[in-house]
């Protein structure tokens, strides 16, 4: 299996990373050093994840250590729901490439399809909890984005959290310069996500699965959450071929052409999560695998469920 999937813009992305959401500030550092060091090329980042500063320490040090050169790696960042508006994108990505201590992103994601109103505030909320919007749309922040391509601070955009509505409004917008190259969004054995990647990959945009593990250090689990770490029928599956249930998880992915940035901070974890290249799931276990499919998402964004461009109420 091809370590890489090649972009539209033929750029090779890695077909594994290093997602960073959740690791503290403390952590990411380290977590970065050793994922560096034992193989992984693509780092996933977002500026609200609020930890790029030490991420972007991690990167320099290894670069300065010639462990890498700048062109071995595929740096993901993404510009957060309150910076559409033109001139905050453009402020937004700089920022990010401030803290990365970088001079261009390989890819920059909108973050999510809603516009959020500018401000101090990332997840601003009115008196009822629900998120308080921008009249700027992803369609406009898009045009912003395409700036950036245009001024070398990105080699390629994408999006995350879109359903294909939303991709297709995009991919029809008049004018589009720069196609969404990926796009990145919560998949596992428990939300499948078929006709979104099928959609996805029809039209030539990559998919990357974030929460390939299921996310169990999330705040907001509940006891009775089902765990797919835990789960016996993927820890079967696992042991079929002297694997852990997190390389089943992550392969999982893999051998449907889809990009998985687990999230580990420990180094046990960073490198058992890549040990991925020397097992092959069978037919029968990739559809056993599909079967587990419950639509159960661990990222909701309740907060904007019931506002305009919400993506998840749409089947796909
Ligand atoms: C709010 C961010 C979720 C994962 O990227």
């Amino acid at each position: 299996m091809a370590t890489f999937i090649e972009l539209s813009t033929k750029a090779k992305m890695p077909i594994m990373g290093l997602g960073t959401w959740k690791s503290s500030p403390g952590q990411v550092k380290d977590a970065v050093r050793t994922a560096i060091d034992v193989g992984y090329r693509l780092i996933d980042c977002a500026y609200v994840y609020m930890n790029e500063s030490e991420v972007g320490e991690a990167i320099q040090e290894k670069i300065q250590e010639k462990v890498v050169r700048r062109e071995d790696l595929f740096i993901v960042s993404k510009l957060w729901a309150t910076f559409f508006e033109r001139p905050l994108v453009k402020q937004a990505c700089q920022k990010t490439l401030m803290d990365l201590k970088l001079d261009y992103l390989d890819l920059y994601l909108i973050h999510w399809p809603q516009g959020l109103q500018p401000g101090s505030e990332l997840y601003p909320t009115d008196e009822k909890g629900n998120f308080l919007v921008s009249k700027t749309t992803f369609l406009d922040a898009w045009e912003a984005m395409e700036e950036l391509v245009d001024e070398g601070l990105v080699k390629a955009i994408g999006i995350a959290n879109f359903n294909h509505f939303q991709i297709e409004r995009l991919l029809n917008k008049p004018g589009l310069k720069h196609k969404p190259v990926a796009i990145q969004i919560e998949c596992h054995p428990y939300l499948t996500q078929e006709k979104l990647i099928q959609y996805c990959q029809d039209r030539g945009i990559v998919v990357t699965a974030f929460c390939p593990l299921g996310s169990a250090d999330r705040p907001w689990a509940k006891p009775e959450d089902p765990s797919l770490l835990e789960d016996p029928k993927i820890k079967q599956i696992a042991a079929n071929h002297n694997k852990t249930a997190a390389q089943v998880l992550i392969r999982f992915h893999l051998q449907r052409n889809v990009t998985a940035i687990p999230k580990a901070v420990t180094p046990e974890h960073i490198a058992e999560n890549i040990q991925v290249f020397d097992f092959q799931l069978s037919d029968e276990e990739m559809t056993t695998l599909f079967s587990f499919n419950r639509n159960w998402r661990i990222l909701n964004i309740v907060e904007g469920a019931c506002l305009e461009d919400f993506p998840f109420t749409a089947e796909y």
